[in-house]
């Protein structure tokens, strides 16, 4: 027999492991061929980033082929292994597939000579033929296929996925599982139910006309597979359809995981990448999950990457009318379901300015939970990634670190994993890209982890002053404070993000040995240092606006302190409780669920700043205790509670 092994890995995020799905499809897709099948065993399947020269030695019998899933997040790695490999076992062949395998490069395995084949889109059809014929080398008749200086016609889609064999009904999850004996591991499932995405998102692999048609596997085999997931109490899984409650049976398969939760508690979290037109579905999805208390989702995304329509239409990006996501957010706001909004910088077409203005819409639209801003990378199959696309719209990148956060120091010794960000466009230079993120920056810290959260609504009611141009006064004025913490937090955080792109740094600031994502990094900072906050706020947002006392006093206090004990209540002027809070009250009390179960500042800056802080955790609820004369408090004042994921 022959050995194969298999490789899948990404970077550990704690005890969180990832069973691997793509390779386990194509290896038991061909071991379905008999021919296959009597020439082949596994020798092993490697998932997790382990030291390279430890496993190549550790490698006793002489592995025939080893094929590779390749992500962004795993190039390098794999990159690596091969070439050592090879150095060991220079017969083995080394056959690479996955997102990152460029469609177009010709030169691929002439520049990485230690690929043998590289397989191109889904393809399953095409490793087996692949692997029957790995002794000849002759591989110039199978669609789908790169090898050196040549590209063979581009592959064909898999039609019919139920002759996929399941790795989880075949039993091969069960045999990754039981050779990690470990309670401790938070096992993840990547999880399919369909492949494809009708729309075209230039940024985006899955938009290519390659993947438009969408394919489904069977119900019947969805559920016994959720079952499975329950029966193995998977924690995590991380569903990989690119638009959850597209499709009426999406609601139908959610009520079903949610009757597995209620039975035994798992799985656990079911995160999902939402629909971007169906908003009644997603509703109803929404409202299963929140009526059964299961919280399964994070929360809905309103992922619009930009509000900016020149943008729009350069990136073929096509958002819900922006009444429609106003109508949405409402209704999640009114059941008390958190929302988070995501944007990406710098898109082209886009400036500062229109990513400030967008911003603004979504928070004038009702966007009060989270907001992320992501920024832009290319990836070689998708249409940003094309060479004349990039001509076209004045991209310049660099190849830099991957941003992948929270890693501690005993990462550090790992491999690198790298991408093509860009840093300026048509309509934003270096300088401006940084202003951006600067801009971004400041924006979700102080209104989405909270810091300015309530006197930034606050001014945006009672004065001419809305958020986005709060934030624009804000930079100006610490830049005239240069001895303040908030000062600080902006020159080390712009520093760093150049340091990204001038030295190849690591993206994120490392306090206390882990790599924290930069807001996550400045509420470290807030929350170690609230005086000293306090005053700096004062003597900052002074210099252009009036803000009484009392609402810096009450913002402080809503922001979550795992030192407090809640609740407490506060005296306030009833005018001002009417502004802040629609009720008109001479005494609010101010709580918070799960602070105080909280007896580390370790652990809560975890919680607070990494893995709940897009469900507004730190965030106090507020309950007018006093003089009530108007309405009550809105639901949605009460924050999410804490779960546990990759964040
Ligand atoms: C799940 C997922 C994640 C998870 C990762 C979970 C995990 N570790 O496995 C999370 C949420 C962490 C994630 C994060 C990111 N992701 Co992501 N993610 C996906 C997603 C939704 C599914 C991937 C998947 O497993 N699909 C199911 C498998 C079966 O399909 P597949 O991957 O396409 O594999 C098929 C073929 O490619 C082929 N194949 C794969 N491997 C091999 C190997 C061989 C030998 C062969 C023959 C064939 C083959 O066969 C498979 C079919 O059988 C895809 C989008 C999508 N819908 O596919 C994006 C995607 C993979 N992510 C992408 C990106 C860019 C990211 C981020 C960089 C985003 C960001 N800017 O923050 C981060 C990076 C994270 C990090 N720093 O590590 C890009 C990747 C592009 C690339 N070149 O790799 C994708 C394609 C989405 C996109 N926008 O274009 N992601
Ligand atoms: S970003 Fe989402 S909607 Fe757009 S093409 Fe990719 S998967 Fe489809």
């Amino acid at each position: 027999m022959k050995n194969a092994i298999l490789v899948q890995v990404v970077d550990s995020y704690g005890p969180n492991k990832f069973l691997p799905l793509a390779i386990a499809y194509q290896w038991l897709n061909a071991l379905q061929d008999p021919d296959i099948a009597n020439e082949w065993q596994l020798q092993d399947v490697l998932i997790e980033k382990v030291n390279i020269n430890e496993y190549v030695d550790s490698i006793q019998h002489k592995p025939d082929m080893m094929a590779m899933s390749c992500y962004v997040w795993n190039w390098e790695y794999n990159c690596i292994l091969a070439k050592t490999l090879k150095k060991k076992w220079p017969d083995c062949k080394i056959i690479i597939g996955g997102p990152q395998v460029d469609k177009q490069d010709e030169n691929l395995l002439h520049k990485h000579n230690y690929f043998d084949v590289a397989i191109l889109g889904e393809n399953e059809i095409g490793f087996n033929e692949v692997v029957k014929n790995l002794e000849s080398g002759q591989f110039d008749h199978i669609p789908g296929i790169s090898i050196p200086g040549l590209i063979t016609n581009q592959p064909v889609r898999t039609r019919d996925l139920n002759k996929l064999p399941s790795p989880i009904l075949t039993g091969f999850y069960d045999w990754i599982l039981s050779r990690y004996d470990d309670p401790d591991i938070m096992w993840q499932v990547t999880y399919e139910t369909m492949r494809g995405c009708p729309y075209q998102c230039g940024f985006c692999d899955i938009g290519d006309k390659y993947w438009n048609k969408t394919i489904s596997f069977d119900i019947d085999r969805v559920h016994e597979e959720i079952d499975w997931m329950s029966d193995r109490k998977i924690e995590y899984v991380s569903v990989c359809d690119s638009n959850w409650g597209i499709w009426e049976r999406d609601l139908d398969i959610t009520k079903y995981v949610i009757k597995k939760k209620l039975g035994n508690g798992y799985p656990r979290f079911w995160d999902v990448t939402w629909a971007k037109n169906n908003t009644e579905r997603i509703k109803q999805i929404a409202l299963a999950d929140k009526e059964a208390g299961t919280q399964l989702f994070k929360g809905i995304t309103f992922a619009v990457q930009s509000m900016n329509k020149p943008t729009l239409d350069a990136t073929k990006r096509f958002n819900l009318k922006e009444n429609v996501i106003e109508g949405a957010m409402d209704f999640y706001r009114q059941n008390d379901i958190p929302t988070y909004s995501e944007m990406i910088w710098p898109m082209p077409n886009e400036t500062v300015e229109s990513l400030m203005d967008g911003a603004q819409k979504l928070i004038d639209m009702g966007q009060k939970d989270f907001l992320m801003v992501h920024p832009l990378v290319l990836t070689p199959n998708a249409l940003m990634g094309q060479s004349n696309y990039i001509k076209m719209n004045g991209l310049q990148y660099e190849s830099v670190p991957l941003d992948t956060f929270w890693l501690n120091d005993e990462d550090n010794g790992r491999v690198t994993e790298y991408v093509d960000a860009v840093y300026a466009t048509n309509s934003a230079n270096y300088e401006e890209m940084i202003s951006g993120h600067l801009h971004a920056h400041w924006l979700i810290t102080l209104y989405y982890y909270g810091w300015g959260h309530v006197m930034m609504d606050y001014l945006n009611k009672v004065s001419d002053i809305n958020h986005t141009q709060f934030i624009e006064m804000f930079i100006q004025s610490l830049l005239e404070n240069p001895d303040t913490m908030i000062y600080q937090e902006h020159i080390e955080t712009a520093q760093s993000i150049r340091e990204v792109f001038d030295d190849k740094n690591l993206w994120g600031r490392n306090i206390d040995g882990i790599f924290w994502e930069y807001k996550s990094a400045t509420s470290v900072k807030f929350h170690r240092d609230r005086a000293k906050l306090l005053n700096e706020m004062k003597e900052i947002v002074s210099n252009f606006a009036d803000v009484p006392d009392k609402v810096y006093e009450i913002n402080s206090r809503i922001c979550a302190d795992w030192r407090e004990t809640y609740p407490f209540t506060l005296d306030i002027d009833p005018e001002l409780c009417e502004i802040l809070f629609d009720t008109a009250s001479d005494r609010i009390e101010i709580s918070h669920l799960d602070c105080n179960n909280i007896d580390n500042e370790s652990d809560f800056i975890r919680v607070a700043y990494h893995y709940q802080r897009k469900n507004r955790y730190w965030r106090c609820s507020t309950q007018p205790v006093g003089q009530i004369q108007l309405h009550q408090p809105s639901q949605s004042d009460h924050y999410q509670l804490r779960v546990v994921g990759v964040g």
